[in-house]
């Protein structure tokens, strides 16, 4: 009886090997269940195992030290290196978050070669588990030593990942020697070679890591990271003032709208404003509206929604009876006509400092701002950054690149305390849902607070409920 047969026969004496019915850990089930961390409790078993690994290497497998894949393979590897005197290193399945947290424990320089022991390989799975941190610290990694192999793609799986694996039992040499020895019925066997043949590739599970959540930065950081002026100032003044409210003053007069900003004002960061719906407008608007805002330390911004080619949008943004460039400090534009808009609207607003919101996605039910558009609209801001300071946005958290841009500020209109919406296709969401789910920075609200009773009270509460959920948004 050749020392393998032997083996054979011993392990299915101890009872490392089964038949039956059994589901693995690639979620297959099997006719044979292979426990080999029996052996520990056989020490000469053990020894033998271990000579006969390194003897089965063809002579050209050359290495400085060995890893066992833990943990079944860590006895194994032990007692290979002691019997032979090859150093020997430890890979940490838990990596402890005190102390060094190595993964890879031992000595060793880098561009050295380490042999891998198994005790056992269906898809070679954990053998690449164990491969990925030692490549990692600089160890080469070509060959790997198994007790068994179940023949059912480990070799190949491994092969496409530079590693050549190298089998001391096949499990249909195991199961013929069972059956020559009378271990084993022909059944078993014609059930397990069947069984082989229907599970030729078991393809490595996903050992791809769940993505880490992106840290919520906060106003402050992100400030720094804006590369537009007022996109830096309206973050300052949120974190100054404690508010990421904006009120949309759709009031019916010029002086109704005064008269608000200076109520309102101290509440809010921004206010958002439609000059085109005032009949009383006198050029003396931008100015008086002005010194509003810099009494109360908010931003202002037109609600203009340009939508033409670059060259007609210079001509809108600068002139006309409301001269727009001169008192709003941020407008808004549609990306339907294409990139020149931004262009346009740069070459006047630029040399004034001014910043630029594209609309990304829109409040109103049925609006066409979703999908690519939403993307195209981010990867235009992305390619204007000193001008584009963010987005009128809905669900920045759904978009592909979410967080990505964080220099970029997202202001959401639609919102009330409640759901709902209005009979023009107005939909709402409540400020903490807009600012934690939904991803947003700042909160648009319109008819909220200026049909509330007391429109100061009420900006006060929205302020609370925005910049509170802003707060937990960070903590998380
Ligand atoms: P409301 O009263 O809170 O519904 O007012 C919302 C304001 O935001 C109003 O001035 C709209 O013109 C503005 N708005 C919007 O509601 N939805 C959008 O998608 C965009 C602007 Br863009």
């Amino acid at each position: 009886m050749s020392a393998m047969e032997a083996l054979i026969l011993q392990l299915h004496e101890i009872g490392a090997v089964k038949f039956g019915n059994f589901k693995l850990k690639s979620g297959i089930f099997s006719p044979v269940y292979i426990d080999l961390r029996l052996i520990v409790s056989y020490p000469s078993l053990l020894t033998q195992i271990s000579q006969t690994l390194i003897s089965s290497l063809p002579p050209s497998t050359t290495f400085d030290v060995i890893c066992g894949v833990p943990y079944t393979a860590l006895p194994i590897a032990t007692v290979v290196s002691v019997s032979n005197g090859i150093p020997m290193l430890m890979r940490r399945k838990e990596i402890k978050d005190y102390g060094t947290s190595k993964a890879i424990e031992g000595i060793f320089e880098k561009d050295q070669t380490c042999l891998i022991i198994e005790d056992l390989v269906t898809s070679g799975a954990s053998v690449l588990e164990t491969a990925a941190p030692l490549r990692a610290v600089g160890l080469k990694v070509s060959d790997a030593v198994v007790l068994i192999d179940r023949q059912q793609g480990g070799r190949e799986n491994l092969a496409e990942n530079g590693i050549k694996l190298h089998s001391m039992i096949m499990l249909t040499d195991m199961v013929r020697v069972l059956k020559e020895k009378g271990k084993i019925e022909e059944e078993v066997e014609v059930n397990l070679l069947k069984f082989l043949e229907e599970n030729r590739r078991v393809s490595v599970p996903s050992v791809e890591k769940p993505k880490p959540k992106p840290r919520v930065l906060g106003f402050k950081e992100r400030s720094e990271l804006s590369k537009n002026p007022t996109g830096k100032k309206l973050f300052d003044i949120m974190l100054k003032k404690e508010t990421n409210l904006c009120l949309a003053a759709d009031v019916g007069t010029a002086a109704e709208l005064l008269d608000i900003a200076d109520k309102v004002g101290p509440e809010i960061c921004l206010l958002k404003t439609h000059v085109d719906i005032l009949p009383d407008f006198t050029p003396d608007f931008g100015s008086k509206l002005r010194a509003i805002a810099d009494k109360h330390k908010f931003l202002i911004f037109e609600d203009r929604k340009f939508a033409d080619i670059g060259n007609t949008v210079t001509m809108q943004y600068e002139g006309g009876i409301f001269k727009i460039l001169e008192w709003a400090d941020i407008v808004n534009a549609h990306i339907i006509s294409g990139p020149g808009i931004v262009d346009g609207l740069k070459l006047k607003g630029m040399p004034r400092g001014r910043g630029l919101l594209l609309l990304a996605e829109m409040s109103s039910a049925g609006n066409l701002a979703t999908g690519d558009y939403t993307a195209a609209a981010v990867k235009i801001a992305d390619a204007h950054s000193d001008f584009v300071m963010g987005f009128i946005s809905v669900n920045p958290a759904s978009w592909k690149c979410g967080y990505v841009y964080p220099s970029m500020i997202h202001a959401t209109p639609g919102v009330q305390m409640v759901k709902g919406g209005d009979a023009l296709g107005q939909q709402y969401n409540s400020p903490h849902s807009v600012i934690t789910e939904r991803g947003s920075d700042i909160i648009i609200v319109g008819r909220g607070i200026i049909k509330a009773e007391n429109p100061a009270e009420t900006a006060h509460e929205y302020r609370v409920q925005g910049w509170n959920a802003y707060l937990e948004k960070c903590s998380q």
